[in-house]
């Protein structure tokens, strides 16, 4: 039987969660319940021992000062026009509430671009060639993204019209790109890869970014005690820093990361936690940056270490991930996912996680206590995201010497092999994928043949077999069912002929309920989705990658309006965004440059602005007639899709080709009556 090691036990008494009622998912309920019988203490358990303050749940908790905390409550009897809460300076709900919203913004846009930022640093380490680990892997694509950031990948001699030199182009892209972060001058380059009205949109709404760091900094300045007083104007600087997040930060970490690592491309792999194996060497590789990830995946494969493996007794070394570095390394080399943000503290619960590294966001404090249970190596490897736990062993990661990083960290993983204790349980469910979609294989898979543009996607939107686009994506939360949400979401959508674009925590969601196969396309989409994704043998839900890679959803909608005939603006798309059970802020910064770029939002979980509903009604309503597009906000997740449904049929009315959807939906079953 197992040593599992001196811990913190979950108190007797205790209340722990329900696995039945905790997870869909039997290899989470498994995992769980091991961990309570071994009385390792997880965040399902916390949920049910916590309770979440009602009052900062709404919105309307003010601590930016020290006067404060200043607590304002819907009341029972809520009246708008009797409404006089105030804080202790006079700051209203709304301003409360609105604050509190834009600093969330600024959190996940901050952490979303200094991601960004760090691929943007390592990129020039590469361009500049001093690094062995970082080469420039996708010309092609340094080719397409250079001239959106005015760096010219041609050059004339004597007359004629060259390519210019690739190190030239990197070099300068390099620099660019790190400019905007904090340059003095202009706006945000990428903002013009938009559809132009869109661009004018922001333009005329005075919410155009100046550089990603600045609207930043600016929210914490606007937001400190006494600044800004006027919810509309916070929300301004929150629209303006969401978009240096979309589509400055998120959108140059992704073109960077495709640069350095190359553009993803349809691949098989499995996901859920029966991807790891008994008899090897199991690394968990979790966080988000997949700057080491990247060399962990090639190191690993070394013949050196796999004969060090099997040195140590194991078969090979199996490499799986958790969150988005997950989705990173499973986009690019098929490296299976191992799990949802929810289950990480699970993959060590197994026993058989020899070594989990870890680098930024999404990474429980809780692992450390977890990790001391087991043999599992716990190791942090960002200088800005360590651990107080002792246990923790840090090897932090420096690009110029990577590849020595990396051969520690996988060399400490197989050392560690030995020290497994007896009683290892896997959980058997694994769901088969395929993953590794982006802006250019949906081109290659629903483009034209020769048009070389998202012909074929449209003419299917117009003619009713596609009803519309929903893009599914974010986190679980500890507060809801783990991954009920997200799957119910997703299966009313493309019941209803909804393909989906899927990121995050949501697309190893679907990949674990095997949504992530052509073969489902039949057993769970309507007639007109089931027959496209059959043609064309793709699954009815597209991973696109991780959180950054919501970058990419935005430049498929602009493709879509670039192929015409639905319309010129993002917003007149028949399309959909939806977070079923966010958690992060970045989820926030995520929704918000959705919205400012005309896409409807849902949210599930909480709303954090049911505190002060003025403020929410100015960005349910308001903010429509501004930017063409809304959030709103549905707990329950078929009532949250079909709000999806429902605006994506406003949209086909609006574009005229509702009757060509009913058309098809009448020949179906009148063809079937004909016949009969
Ligand atoms: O950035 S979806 S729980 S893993 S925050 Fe975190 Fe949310 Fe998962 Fe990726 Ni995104």
């Amino acid at each position: 039987m197992a040593e599992v090691k001196e811990i913190k036990k979950v108190a007797k008494k205790a209340k722990m969660a329900d696995p039945a009622t905790a997870s869909i998912d039997p290899a989470t309920r498994e995992m769980l319940e091991r961990a309570q019988k071994l009385g390792v203490e997880t965040i399902f358990d916390r949920a049910v021992t916590m309770k979440a303050c009602n009052i900062g749940s709404q919105g309307t908790c003010c601590k930016n000062c020290s006067m404060g905390p200043c607590r304002l409550p819907l009341p029972k009897d809520y009246d708008e026009a009797t409404d006089e809460r105030k804080g202790l300076c006079g700051a209203t709900a709304n301003t409360i509430a609105a604050r509190n919203f834009i600093r969330m913004v600024a959190g996940g846009a901050a952490a979303h671009s200094d991601h960004g930022r760090s691929v943007a640093e390592v990129f020039m380490s590469a361009a500049r060639k001093e690094t062995e680990a970082y080469k420039i892997k996708d010309e092609g694509k340094l080719r397409q993204m250079a001239p959106h950031l005015g760096v010219a990948t041609t050059l004339e001699v004597d007359g004629e019209v060259q390519d210019r030199d690739i190190d030239e182009i990197a070099l300068e892209v390099a620099e660019k790109s790190l400019n905007e972060w904090g340059k003095a001058e202009g706006t945000v380059e990428y903002l013009k890869r938009a559809p132009a009205p869109r661009y004018e949109i922001w333009k005329k709404q005075g919410v155009l970014p100046r550089n990603i760091d600045r609207e930043i900094v600016e929210i914490m300045h606007r937001t400190h005690m006494g600044v800004d007083q006027d919810y509309k104007n916070l929300m301004k600087q929150g629209v303006r820093a969401s978009l240096a997040d979309g589509w400055g930060g998120s959108m140059l970490a992704t073109d960077m990361q495709d640069v350095l690592f190359g553009t993803p491309f349809p691949l098989v792999s499995e996901a859920n936690l029966g991807v790891m194996k008994e008899d090897m060497v199991n690394i968990v590789i979790h966080g988000h940056e997949p700057v080491l990830s990247e060399v962990i995946v090639e190191v690993a494969q070394t013949k050196e270490m796999i004969d060090y493996a099997k040195e140590k007794g194991a078969k090979g070394i199996q490499l799986s991930g958790i969150c988005c570095t997950a989705n990173e390394i499973l986009q690019r080399h098929g490296v299976p996912l191992c799990g949802t943000f929810l289950q990480q503290e699970l993959a060590i619960v197994t026993g058989a996680c020899d070594a989990m590294v870890v680098d930024i966001q999404c990474i429980m404090q809780n692992l450390a206590n977890v990790a001391k249970c087991f043999h599992t190596k716990l190791i942090t490897t960002h200088p800005i995201a360590r651990m107080e736990q002792d246990n923790v062993v840090h090897i932090e990661f420096d690009e110029h010497h990577a590849l020595e990083d990396a051969q520690r960290i996988v060399k400490l993983a197989i050392d560690n092999f030995t020290e497994r204790g007896a009683d290892v349980m896997i959980p058997k469910h694994k769901s088969p994928m395929v993953g590794g979609f982006g802006v250019e294989s949906v081109q290659y898979h629903l483009g034209g043949t020769f048009r070389g543009d998202y012909y074929t996607l449209n003419d299917n939107i117009i003619n009713g077999r596609i009803r519309g686009i929903g893009g599914v994506v974010g986190c679980n939360n500890a507060r809801t069912k783990h991954n009920e949400a997200h799957i119910q979401v997703v299966k009313e959508l493309i019941k209803n002929d909804v393909i989906v674009l899927t990121t995050g925590c949501n697309a190893i969601a679907c990949a674990m309920e095997g949504l992530l196969t052509p073969e489902s396309a039949k057993v769970f989409c309507g007639p007109g989705l089931a027959e496209v994704c059959e043609t064309v043998g793709i699954p009815p839900v597209l991973h696109l990658g991780s959180c950054v890679d919501n970058s990419r959803i935005l430049l498929a909608a602009t493709e879509v309006v670039k192929a015409g005939g639905l319309g010129n603006d993002i917003s007149a798309l028949p399309a959909a965004g939806s977070a079923p059970e966010w958690m992060s802020e970045k989820a926030i910064s995520i929704g918000q440059y959705f919205v400012a770029s005309g896409v409807y939002t849902v949210f599930g979980t909480v709303f954090p602005a049911e505190g002060a509903p003025v403020f929410q009604r100015f960005l349910f309503e308001e903010m429509e007639k501004m930017y063409g597009g809304m959030w709103d906000f549905e707990k329950d997740p078929i009532l949250h899709a079909r709000k999806m449904i429902a605006h994506i049929d406003k949209k086909r009315k609006e574009l005229g080709i509702d009757k060509a959807r009913e058309r098809v939906m009448m020949d179906m079953s009148d063809r079937m009556a004909l016949e009969v």
